[in-house]
């Protein structure tokens, strides 16, 4: 069964831009892309001191397991050269993906949480995404993205790039 999910890219580690055109490239062997985002320049949360992150938000069609395809994309970060450091949970990364929305898909397990435990909250996620997706509603919520969107106190920064090739 083809599920439509949503993910959120980010890099705050060499040139950006590439890293996260690179990823997108590289998910289309997991399924369908139908949507991006603009890109973002993000001002860094939770772990503030690192450098700013370019972010957007994607749609994609798979087959594949929600399992399945968090360890595709974990293997992606790694081929693109993803260090993960124990004391550096949060810290700067060549590129991250996230699983924001797996099809109506509710998950709560050791290693995936969908819908992402923290996307409601964070306005680098919920800018992008609203662009791809305004109307689409949180299955556990029940707001669309632009409601939650809205519904962020004013917060770090999130600036949305022009696109160079439209
Ligand atoms: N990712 C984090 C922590 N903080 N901040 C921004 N602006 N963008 C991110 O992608 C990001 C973050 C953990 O994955
Ligand atoms: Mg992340
Ligand atoms: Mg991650």
């Amino acid at each position: 069964m083809r599920k439509l999910v949503y993910l959120s890219l980010g890099s705050n580690l060499g040139d950006r831009e590439a890293n996260l055109k690179d990823a997108i490239l590289r998910l289309g062997a997991l399924g369908k892309v139908v949507a991006i985002s603009s890109f973002y320049e993000t001002e860094p949360v939770e772990f503030a001191q690192q450098p700013w992150f370019l972010n957007c938000a994607v749609a994609l069609e798979t087959e594949k397991m929600p399992k399945q395809f968090l360890s595709a994309i974990l293997s992606i970060e790694q081929e693109m050269g993803r260090k993960r450091q124990a004391n550096r949970l949060k810290g700067p990364r060549s590129i991250d993906i996230d699983v924001l929305l797996f099809g109506t898909s509710v998950v709560d397990t050791q290693t995936l949480t969908v819908p992402h435990p923290a996307m409601h909250r964070r306005r680098f996620v919920l800018e992008p995404l609203a662009e791809i997706a305004p109307e689409h509603r949180h299955p556990i919520f029940k707001r669309t993205i632009r409601e939650l969107r809205d519904a962020l106190p004013p917060g770090p920064a999130v600036r949305r790039l022009a696109r160079r090739n439209p």
